[in-house]
C-alpha cells in the first residue's frame, strides 16, 4: 500500500475494543472468532496503525469483577498502552447488555435500575478518566419501548435529563476534564429508541443544566437507518459547536444495523462527509464504530481496520483534489455568482429594508428558467471519485 495513505496520529483514528474485538455473534448465529483480550486488541490496533482505543466499562473490566481483579486488568491495560503508544480518547458505559437493563437504564420504570445505571456510569466515568479519556459517550440502546403502553415518553425524557444533570455535576464535583457525547439511534435493539436522531439529541441538550458539557456522537449507520442524510446531521452539530465525537462506519439504507467498514457501501456520501470534516478542521477523534464481516478471521479483522483508515485517507486526498480542481471550482463560482444587485436586502432587518424589499420587482421567469449545472458538477465529482479525473 502506498505511503500516501499511511495513517498517522494527526488523523486521530480510533477503534472501540468492541469493534475489532467483535467475535461475530448475531441474533442467528454463534461466534465465528475466538475472544481476544483487551491487551491483545491494543497490540492488534497498534499493529495496523491506529492512534487510539475506546471501550465500554465491561469491554475492559467484566461486570462481576472484584476490585482487585479490576485493578490488575487496568494495570495490564495501561502497560499495553505504554508499550504501544496507544491512547484512550473516549470511554463509554455499557447500559444495554445486562438483563437488568432490559427495559432501559436511565428511563427504566424501576427506580432501582435507574439508580444502578447511575452508579455504573459513575464508575465507568472514573475508569475512563483514569485511562485518559476526555469524552464519555452515551448510547442508550435500551432506552425505548416496544409498546408505548409501557412507558410515558414525557417521563422518560425527564428521567434522562435528571440522569445527565446528575452526571454533569459529578464531573464538575471531581474536577474532571471530561465532556459527554450523546449518540442517537432510531431503533434496534428496542422497537423504538428515544431521542432517535442527532437532531433530537441537539434539541434535548439545550434543556440540560450544563449544556456546554454535552455534545453529540453522530454515527453514519444510525442516521442512515432512519433514512436521513448523515452529512446534514453532522453539519448541524458542527454549527452548534456540538460535534464532540463521531462514529464512522457504513450502512445500506433501510437495513438492520450493519456497522460495515467505513466507505463500504456509499462512497459518495463518505466522500462528502470526509470533505466536510477536513474543510471545517474537525479536531476530534475519527472513531470507527464498525466491525469486520462475520466471514472473517483475525487477518480479515486487520484488513477491515486498515480498510477503514485507508478509505478515509483516500477520500481526504480526493477532497483536496476536488477543492483544487479548476473546472469544479469554476462551476462553483458560477453557481454562487452574485452581481451585487441584492446588497440592499442582505443582513439584519430594518423597517426601511423590508419596505424596499416589498417594492422590488423580481423576474421569476428568468430565475426559474436558469439551468444550474448541478448535473455537470455531480458527474465531475463521480469522475474524480472513480479515478478518471
Ligand atoms: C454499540 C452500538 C454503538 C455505540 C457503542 C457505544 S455500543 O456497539 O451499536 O453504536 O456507539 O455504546
Ligand atoms: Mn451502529
Ligand atoms: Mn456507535
Amino acid at each position: 500500500m502506498s505511503d500516501l495513505f499511511k495513517p498517522g496520529p494527526e488523523q486521530k483514528f480510533t477503534f472501540g475494543l468492541w469493534t475489532v474485538g467483535s467475535i461475530g455473534r448475531d441474533s442467528f448465529g454463534e461466534p465465528v472468532r475466538q475472544t481476544m483480550s483487551p491487551v491483545d486488541l491494543v497490540h492488534l490496533l497498534a499493529g495496523v496503525g491506529a492512534y487510539g482505543v475506546n471501550f465500554h466499562d465491561n469491554d475492559l473490566v467484566p461486570i462481576d469483577a472484584t476490585s482487585a481483579q479490576r485493578d490488575r486488568i487496568v494495570s495490564n491495560f495501561k502497560n499495553a498502552l505504554a508499550e504501544t503508544g496507544m491512547v484512550v480518547p473516549m470511554a463509554t458505559t455499557n447500559l444495554f447488555s445486562d438483563a437488568s437493563f432490559k427495559d432501559g437504564a436511565f428511563t427504566s420504570n424501576d427506580p432501582k435500575v435507574r439508580a444502578y445505571a447511575l452508579q455504573k456510569t459513575l464508575n465507568a466515568i472514573d475508569l475512563g478518566v483514569e485511562l485518559g479519556a476526555k469524552i464519555h459517550v452515551f448510547w442508550g440502546g435500551r432506552e425505548g419501548t416496544e409498546t408505548d403502553a409501557a412507558k410515558d415518553p414525557l417521563e422518560a425524557g425527564k428521567r434522562t435529563r435528571e440522569a445527565m444533570n446528575f452526571l454533569c455535576e459529578y464531573v464538575k464535583d471531581n474536577g474532571y476534564d471530561l465532556k459527554f457525547a450523546l449518540e442517537a439511534k432510531p431503533n434496534e435493539p428496542r422497537g423504538d429508541i428515544y431521542l432517535p436522531t442527532t437532531g433530537a439529541m441537539l434539541g434535548f441538550i439545550a434543556t440540560l443544566d450544563h449544556p456546554e458539557m454535552v455534545g453529540v456522537n453522530p454515527e453514519v449507520a444510525h442516521e442512515h437507518m432512519a433514512g436521513l442524510n448523515f452529512l446534514h446531521a453532522v453539519a448541524q452539530a458542527w454549527d452548534a459547536g456540538k460535534l464532540f465525537h463521531i462514529d464512522l462506519n457504513d450502512q445500506a439504507f433501510g437495513r438492520y444495523d450493519q456497522d460495515f467498514r467505513f466507505g463500504a457501501v456509499n462512497i459518495k456520501s463518505a466522500f462528502f462527509l470526509v470533505k466536510f470534516l477536513e474543510d471545517v478542521g474537525y479536531q476530534g477523534s475519527r472513531h470507527f464504530d464498525a466491525h469486520a464481516y462475520r466471514t472473517e478471521d483475525y487477518e480479515g479483522v486487520k484488513s477491515f481496520a486498515r480498510g477503514c483508515m485507508r478509505t478515509y485517507l483516500i477520500l481526504m486526498d480526493k477532497a483536496a483534489r476536488w477543492n483544487a480542481d479548476s473546472e469544479i471550482q469554476a462551476l462553483l463560482l458560477e453557481i454562487n455568482a452574485d452581481d451585487g444587485s441584492m446588497e440592499a436586502f442582505k443582513g439584519s432587518y430594518s423597517t426601511a429594508k423590508a419596505a424596499a424589499l416589498k417594492e422590488q420587482d423580481f423576474d421569476r421567469q428568468s430565475m426559474g428558467s436558469k439551468g444550474l449545472a448541478y448535473e455537470r458538477l455531480d458527474q465531475l465529482t463521480v469522475d474524480l471519485l472513480l479515478g478518471t479525473r
